[in-house]
């Protein structure tokens, strides 16, 4: 297992390099350009750029989210297969460099969704949340709420950009049925699994977060039978998972332990993280400590361990602690904190089952 922290770059994230050397346990970074628009090419030099300032750290730089999937390849329009070739060149372009393993999402329009970027937790600190009620049907409204609470940081997937054009996208999205967007996500995954071959580049779908259906979108990857429908409509061992536990364990049907154990070969990438969630169905995440929330991280990580993941794994959000402040989800102490937990289980697994 290969432990990762998400940084988003010089200027642009209040953690620093420096900093994350001092995690115990880490690594690599999980990057990305992150004022590339979906669709665009990215190029050499501006890669190259990445690898110059972690490579001091003694960094690598082996995976990358997200390389995020034009809306025209999801909505399945002719100039997807334009984006898709670029894509396909930015696969290429990162081969280069090292990378091994490529997350992304299949959700329209939205990337993830919350209701409340800093909500307050019984012990002072604050975290992401989820209040179902608070889901308005007007995404206009919804984007401009979203957007207001994020403190001027600018949240992955929410790219004022491309909100900007919200209206026309979801217009776009009109006749996109959840049996479309299947089509869709196979036809993407088809015509670039012959370069990830060649470039020995894993593709890692991020589950849709929250797990159901929102604004009248459909969302695919939401429950563990839609895994195994991912995995077998294309089954090619570069067609992989990011499992992260919080997106499926905020639905309680779900049991992520029990993914982690039936498709332990085809994660790629694992983002362990907790959250509690509500009889109402209201959800907050919470610290990475087992009985702090619902989604069972002792099993999760034990079902990891047991067989034989051997992928990269990061400890997703952490709540924003001690004053801290930073970008939603993304401060250096709960994750720093998140990080020792799952050290911490999976040291002491190597202990008392150690690998024949
Ligand atoms: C949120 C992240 C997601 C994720 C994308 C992957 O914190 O887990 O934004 O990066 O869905 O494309």
């Amino acid at each position: 297992m290969d432990m990762t922290f998400r940084w988003y770059g010089t200027g642009n994230d209040s953690v620093t390099l420096e900093q994350i050397r001092q995690i115990p346990g880490v690594k690599g970074i999980v990057w990305a350009l992150h004022d590339k628009q979906p669709g665009e090419v990215w190029e050499k030099d501006e890669i190259q750029k990445v690898k110059d300032e972690l490579d001091p750290y003694g960094f690598h730089m082996e995976v990358v989210e997200s390389v995020n999937v034009h809306d025209d390849i999801k909505i399945g329009l002719p100039s997807r297969d334009k984006y898709i070739e670029n894509y396909i060149t930015t696969l290429k372009n990162l081969k280069e460099f090292g990378v091994k393993c490529v997350c992304y999402n299949f959700m329209p329009v939205f990337d993830w969704t919350r209701t409340d970027m800093y909500h307050p937790l019984p012990d002072g600190s604050t975290a992401l949340f989820y209040e179902k009620s608070k889901i308005i049907d007007d995404p206009m409204k919804m984007a401009e709420y979203v957007l207001d609470n994020a403190k001027g940081y600018t949240l992955p997937g929410w790219e004022p950009e491309r909100m900007a054009h919200l209206k026309e996208l979801f217009d776009q999205y009109k006749d996109v049925t959840k049996e479309k967007l299947w089509d869709n996500l196979k036809y993407f995954l088809e015509a670039i699994m012959p370069t990830c071959r060649e470039c020995d580049i894993k593709m890692a779908i991020h589950p849709d977060d929250p797990p159901w259906d929102i604004f009248g979108l459909p969302r695919l990857l939401i429950d563990e039978a839609a895994v195994d429908r991912f995995l077998k409509m294309v089954d090619d061992p570069y067609n992989c998972l990011t499992l992260c536990s919080g997106s499926f364990g905020s639905n309680k049907d779900n049991c992520v332990a029990d993914i982690v154990a039936k498709h332990c070969d085809r994660i790629a990438f694992a983002h362990v993280r907790n959250v509690k969630v509500y009889d109402n169905g209201d959800f907050s995440e919470v610290s990475h400590r087992d009985c702090d929330g619902s989604v069972g991280v002792l099993e999760i990580m034990k079902a990891y361990y047991r067989n034989g993941f051997d992928g990269y794994m990061r400890p997703d959000h952490g709540r924003h602690i001690w004053g801290e402040k930073c970008r939603p989800g993304y401060g250096l102490y709960d994750r720093a904190l998140g990080i020792m937990y799952l050290l911490g289980c999976w040291d002491m697994l190597e202990r008392l089952e150690p690998r024949k």
